[in-house]
């Protein structure tokens, strides 16, 4: 495949969780917060032109522990009592194009921010680029539209 010889392309993004506790522990399963993981752009841009579909693997505690999300919002709510890591698999709109594989460990209880109407939350999320190095000409061409 064609590929854009000595280029560089860098999207930043942010990924991480929220979370919030139930306040009690569930007697059915012992579960005590709702949480999100979740990957997207750093600028507000739609992340549909160039990731396919991201792949969430989560602890193996979990039925189905392979989600694949192939539309945004990139993300996967659940509910748990335990934290733990998470692989997040990035499979490109190019297929000539690796996948990479970003990890993000789920925090359940800290750090806590207070939200604009007061109520409290727990926000671990991260910073980060992807960085293209002489990607296919094809992404390349939708990355620098972006
Ligand atoms: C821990 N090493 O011990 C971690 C494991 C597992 C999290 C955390 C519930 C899964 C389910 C759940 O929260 N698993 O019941 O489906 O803290």
């Amino acid at each position: 495949v064609e590929r854009a010889k000595g280029k560089r392309v860098c999207k930043p993004i942010v990924y991480g969780n929220t979370a919030t506790p139930f306040g009690y522990k569930r007697e059915s399963d012992g579960h005590t917060h709702q949480w999100t993981v979740f990957l997207r752009p750093y600028h507000y841009e739609d992340p549909s032109l160039f990731i396919r579909k991201v792949q969430f693997k989560l602890h193996d505690s979990y039925a189905n522990s392979t989600r694949v999300i192939e539309r945004p919002p990139f993300e996967v709510t659940e509910t748990g009592w335990g934290e733990f890591e998470v692989q997040m698999r990035i499979y490109f709109v190019d297929n000539n194009e690796k996948p990479i594989t970003a990890f993000h460990y789920i925090r359940l209880f800290a750090p806590i921010v207070t939200l604009p109407n007061g109520t409290q939350q727990v926000v671990a999320e991260y910073y980060d680029e992807i960085v293209f190095q002489e990607p296919t000409m094809h992404l390349y061409k939708i990355l620098n539209d972006t």
